[in-house]
C-alpha cells in the first residue's frame, strides 16, 4: 500500500484501478468465485505468507500473533466464508468481498457495519515485493487478524461511523491521515518494547523491520491532533510512525465527536512527513 501511483486518499476515485467493478451490488461487494485462483496463485499465496510468517515474530503485537496461526492461511487463498465463521463468532465483524479500493464513503459504511471490505484478487508475480493497491493478501494477513481483538474491532467501527458523519465536514484527508497512521502504519508500546499492528507494515516484507529498526524514521506518541496535522509518504518508507501505548487508547480518543477538532486542526499548519514538533515524545 505504499506505491508510486497510489492516489493520495485511496477510492477518491475507481477510475484506473484494477479490478472488474461491473458485478458488484450497490455496496461494491462481490461474490468470491474461488475457482478462478490458478494453482500459480495458490503458489504464490503460499510463498507470500510463508516469508511474512518468518518476519511477523518479535514485531508484530502480541494480538496479531496470537491469532495469525490460528487462521489456516498456510493452507493457501482463504475462502471468505471459513473466515467468517470464526470472526462472527469472535467480535461480531465479517469480511465481504470487494473488487478493489472503495469510493470513502462506500469503505465508511462498511466499517460502521462491522465489515471489512477485503480485495478478491491476488498481485502478480512482478509485484511479489511490492505492490500499490491493497490485494487479497495484504488484506487478509495485514487486516484481519486484528478484527479479532474486541477492542480495535470497535475501533474500527469507531472509524467507518466517524467518516459517515464527516461526510460534507472537508474532513476525508484528516481521517485519511487518522487511518494512515494507525490501521495501517501504527506502532504499540509493549512491555517488551515496540510492536506493529499496522496493517501495511506487516503485510511488506522490507517496512517490517525498517519500521522497527531503522534510525531514519521518527516514532513519536499517538497525539490525534498532531496524526491529523501529518502528510504521509505514500512513495517510500513513512517518515514517521505514531506510538500507541494500547488499543483502549486509540479508541478512547477518537471516540469524541471530531467536529470541533476539524475546525481547529484546520487553522494549524499542516506538517511533513517527517516534522518534528518541540512537544513530540520520541521513542528513537
Ligand atoms: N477501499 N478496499 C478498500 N480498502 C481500503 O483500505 C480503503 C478503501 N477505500 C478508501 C480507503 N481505504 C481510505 O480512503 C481510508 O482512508 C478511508
Ligand atoms: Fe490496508
Amino acid at each position: 500500500m505504499t506505491g508510486k501511483d497510489a492516489p493520495v486518499t485511496f477510492g477518491a476515485s475507481t477510475h484506473g484501478l484494477r479490478g472488474d467493478y461491473s458485478a458488484m451490488l450497490p455496496d461494491y461487494s462481490v461474490v468470491q468465485d474461488y475457482s478462478i485462483y490458478t494453482e500459480a496463485e495458490q503458489d504464490r499465496w503460499q510463498r507470500l505468507y510463508a516469508r511474512q510468517m518468518r518476519l511477523v515474530p518479535g514485531r508484530a503485537c502480541p494480538e496479531f500473533l496470537d491469532v495469525i496461526d490460528t487462521l489456516d492461511f498456510v493452507a493457501g487463498i482463504p475462502r471468505f466464508a471459513d473466515v467468517n465463521e470464526r470472526l462472527a463468532a469472535a467480535t461480531g465483524w465479517s469480511v465481504v468481498a470487494v473488487p478493489g479500493l472503495l469510493p470513502e464513503k462506500a469503505f465508511f459504511a462498511h466499517l460502521a457495519a462491522r465489515r471489512f471490505p477485503v480485495t478478491v484478487w491476488l498481485r502478480d508475480e512482478t509485484e511479489f515485493d511490492y505492490i500499490v493497491e491493497p490485494d487479497i493478501f495484504h488484506d487478509f494477513f495485514g487486516h484481519v487478524p486484528l478484527l479479532f481483538d474486541p477492542v480495535f474491532a470497535d475501533y474500527m467501527q469507531a472509524y467507518g461511523r466517524g467518516g459517515l458523519k464527516a461526510d460534507g465536514l472537508h474532513a476525508l484527508e484528516y481521517l485519511a491521515r487518522l487511518y494512515w497512521y494507525t490501521v495501517e502504519f501504527g506502532l504499540v508500546h509493549t512491555k517488551a518494547g515496540l510492536r506493529i499492528y499496522g496493517a501495511g507494515i506487516l503485510s511488506s516484507p522490507s517496512e517490517i523491520d525498517y519500521a522497527l529498526s531503522s534510525e531514519k524514521p521518527r516514532r513519536i506518541g499517538f497525539d490525534l491532533r498532531r496524526v491529523l496535522r501529518s502528510k504521509y509518504k505514500i512513495d517510500t518508507f513513512q517518515g514517521t510512525y505514531f506510538v500507541i501505548e494500547d488499543f483502549a487508547q486509540l479508541f478512547a480518543e477518537t471516540a469524541q465527536d471530531f467536529t470541533a477538532l476539524y475546525r481547529e486542526v484546520a487553522k494549524q499548519p499542516q506538517l511533513e512527513a517527517d516534522a518534528l514538533l518541540a512537544e513530540d515524545r520520541l521513542f528513537n
